[in-house]
């Protein structure tokens, strides 16, 4: 049975959270063997199964932290985006819990972007790094709520999405990881499950990436035609931004790569296994499309956790990767394909299940009014 939106909303949001929870502790040690090494991380789930008598034992990180607060200033906002609010949510959640492993660089943002007389609340994170900003991949791992929208809002998802990132990550690396995370998401969300094609699915990211992200330049020329002097031939050359292009060029490797099933190793080395938004956003992406199919040493059938599974395993920063993955995962399986046990071990899942059941109550609500 093909989800309910509803649930797809709490599979969104809830898998995130367990991504996050899950990923975390191989965060700090590394996946023993590296990349592709799956034994260690399927042992680590199958004693979860043999340790539920332990509620909440997964702590979540800053992913889940930021996400929560992007979430429920979309929910006090009536889904639209409002800078100041969320700025005031992020620095009151840092004050309130600041171990959960922020970036090392963003927690000054963090401590300047909730100061009351603060007059512009992008300016801190537009000194970061001598003024080029963050690239880090902070912005994408807490942006999925964003992607939480009707199937017609694309141009407001990628808005939303590059406001709620440049709060603290002004490079363009670092907010067009967050917009591609966002769309992920939303693609996820309104796509069938009887027509799910994962290269198609790449080719609509890529052509959004293309089309409506950004471009650096547009440049007019004019030439005239042989046959007639009025016909005088105007071109409007679009060059796209080199951000951009990063994206579009992990998008192609994603897409050869769904063809040729390279090992992981392959996979974390070119779409990458990073901090950074530009090498860890394309690898959470391609294990959510990868794991459509089986993956031969990942035994288990339900999708989100092979999904999840495959993304720890890229190894480097697993917490952000099975986050990302997670979250574009849960919404396309819904929230009945997260292993039970999973939301009571991981801290978290019943507050993202609240969340997405008010995001949905908006969408339900603007849906009524058009
Ligand atoms: N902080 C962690 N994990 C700690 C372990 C890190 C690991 N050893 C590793 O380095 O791979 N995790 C959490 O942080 C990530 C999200 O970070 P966020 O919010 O983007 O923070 P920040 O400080 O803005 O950026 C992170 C680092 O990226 C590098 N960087 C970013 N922009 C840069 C630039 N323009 N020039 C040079 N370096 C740049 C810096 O090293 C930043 O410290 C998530 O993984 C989350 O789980
Ligand atoms: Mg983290
Ligand atoms: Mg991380």
């Amino acid at each position: 049975l093909a989800p309910s939106l509803r649930s797809r909303f709490q599979g969104c949001l809830v898998g995130a959270v367990v991504g996050d929870c899950i990923g975390a502790p191989f965060e700090i040690t590394g996946v023993k063997g590296g990349p592709g090494s799956y034994e260690p991380v399927l042992d680590f789930i199958n004693k979860l199964g043999v340790e539920v008598n332990k509620p909440e034992q997964l702590k979540y990180t800053d992913d889940t932290a930021m996400a929560r607060c992007v979430a429920e200033s979309l929910i006090a906002n009536k889904g639209s985006m409002e800078p100041r609010d969320l700025a005031m949510r992020f620095a009151e959640e840092f004050q309130k819990s600041p171990n959960r492993g922020y970036g090392a660089n963003v927690i000054v943002v963090l401590q300047q972007i909730g100061e009351e007389d603060i007059k512009d609340v992008f300016q801190p994170a537009k000194c970061q790094f001598d003024g080029s900003g963050s690239y880090g991949n902070g912005g994408a791992m807490r942006v999925a709520p964003v992607g939480l929208c009707g199937k017609k809002k694309v141009d407001e998802v990628i808005e939303k999405a590059r406001t709620s990132a440049l709060l603290t990550h002004s490079n363009k690396l670092g907010y067009n990881g967050a917009i591609l995370q966002a769309l992920a998401v939303h693609q996820a969300l309104h796509t069938d499950h009887d027509k799910m094609d994962p290269e198609k699915f790449t080719e609509y990211l890529y052509g959004l990436m293309e089309e409506k992200v950004e471009t650096a330049h547009e440049e007019e020329t004019e030439s005239r035609t042989h046959d007639s002097k009025e016909s005088l031939l105007r071109q409007v050359k679009r060059r796209r931004d080199e951000s951009v292009n990063i994206y579009c060029d992990r998008l192609k490797s994603l897409k050869t790569f769904l063809k040729s099933d390279p090992s992981a190793d392959t996979v974390a080395s070119v779409l990458g296994n990073r901090i950074s938004a530009h090498n860890s956003v394309g690898s959470a992406l391609y294990s959510f499309l990868r794991c459509l199919k089986p993956v031969e040493g990942i035994p288990t059938e339900n999708k989100l956790e092979r999904t999840i599974a495959y993304a720890i395993s890229l190894d480097g920063d697993t917490d952000t990767i099975a986050s990302m993955a997670g979250a574009i995962a849960g919404a396309f399986y819904g929230v009945e394909s997260v292993p039970e046990h999973w939301l009571e071990l991981c801290e978290g899942c019943h507050t993202a299940i609240r969340q997405a059941d008010e995001l949905y109550e908006i969408f339900e609500k603007e849906k009524s009014q058009e």
